[in-house]
């Protein structure tokens, strides 16, 4: 494949892909953008999507399928609006998917469906994960089979209503002087129904072992988190948000700390930037979104474009508008 980026689907819109490979497949989870008539503010109102549509891929540069609507905001038992990033996993025959999704108090939780197949239909739970809060899960796998979920989300993700896992009475970032607000790492039970313990900082620092600040708002964590694994390393990525790069901090195990090393992908068309990274048949491949096709922010579609390491562990640096 060519390190120039192609867009997958033109039938929907769609962003926030979550790729994994299952029964020798790529299935993508993405997010599924709508116009809603909702006006654009710094709470992502606009961003109001009622359902997910699973894809797979038998090889990269094949045909994409569109498997139809594998979960409706209309049969979530807890629902409110707005149906934002999710992401999979597989355990014991069964597939999970894992959403962000505001209740109808309008806060952010995360919520859970199952199904016997990797492209649903999925069945909600009747309330959202309990103890969970803000948005943006993914799903970790260790090599222990032990599964873990980064979380949250700046802003209209509502990561700053939070200190500790408890709400607070007005939510705020910290000063710029301060350590920033950080993603939050979880093991799930091992019925992957709950949190086995209580969600943990991901810390990332500086090369000299301070936590980042959050005025660095071209390094420090916003939202869209992802985790895997590379040569014995763990690698957390995700946005800087209102900076638009996707970057990457390497620990020693899935809690951390991370380090922070670099850039993933240099900014796209769009307010958003979020992403996968996901090895097939030899080679990684990153996942990710523009708004190019629409000239909206709100209506994103998905694109992949493979993904090189140097030899030092480091990720070589991708442009967003290629
Ligand atoms: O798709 C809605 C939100 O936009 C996601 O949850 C964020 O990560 C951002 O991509």
């Amino acid at each position: 494949m060519a390190k120039k980026a192609k867009h997958l689907i033109n039938t929907i819109y769609t962003a926030d892909p979550s790729a994994h490979v299952f029964n020798d497949k790529i299935y993508i989870y993405p997010s599924h953008d709508i116009e809603s008539g909702i006006p654009e503010n710094d709470n992502g109102d606009h961003f109001n999507m009622r359902d997910y549509h699973v894809f797979s891929m038998e090889t990269i540069d094949g045909e994409v399928t569109d498997h139809g609507v594998a979960l409706d905001v209309k049969n979530i038992p807890w629902a409110g609006r707005q149906l934002w990033d999710c992401d999979a996993a597989y355990k014991d025959g069964k597939y999970f998917i894992y959403f962000s999704l505001k209740d109808k108090n309008d806060v952010f939780h995360i919520g859970i469906a199952v199904s016997d197949k990797p492209e649903g239909p999925f069945i909600a739970q009747d309330s959202p994960m309990k103890g969970s809060y803000s948005i943006d899960p993914c799903i970790f796998k260790d090599g222990d089979g032990s599964h873990y979920m980064c979380f949250g989300g700046l802003w209209g993700g509502q990561l700053q209503r939070y200190r500790n896992n408890k709400a607070i009475e007005c939510g705020h970032e910290p000063a710029d002087h301060e350590p920033a607000l950080c993603a939050k790492v979880v093991k799930l039970s091992n019925d992957m129904l709950e949190f086995a313990e209580e969600p943990r900082d991901l810390v990332i620092m500086y090369e000299n072992g301070h936590p980042l600040k959050a005025g660095d708002h071209y390094n420090r964590f916003f939202e869209a988190s992802w985790m895997h694994k590379y040569n014995g390393k763990y690698y957390f990525s995700y946005s800087t948000g209102n900076t638009n790069l996707l970057c990457y901090a390497i620990g020693d195990n899935p809690y951390g700390p991370f380090t922070y090393t670099g850039v993933i992908l240099t900014p796209v068309v769009g307010w958003t930037t979020h992403h996968s990274i996901v090895d097939f048949k030899g080679k990684w491949y990153l996942f990710h979104h523009d708004s190019v096709p629409s000239g909206k922010t709100w209506l994103r579609s998905l694109k992949v474009v493979e993904l090189e390491y140097n030899a030092d562990g480091t990720i070589k640096t991708l442009q967003g508008t290629d």
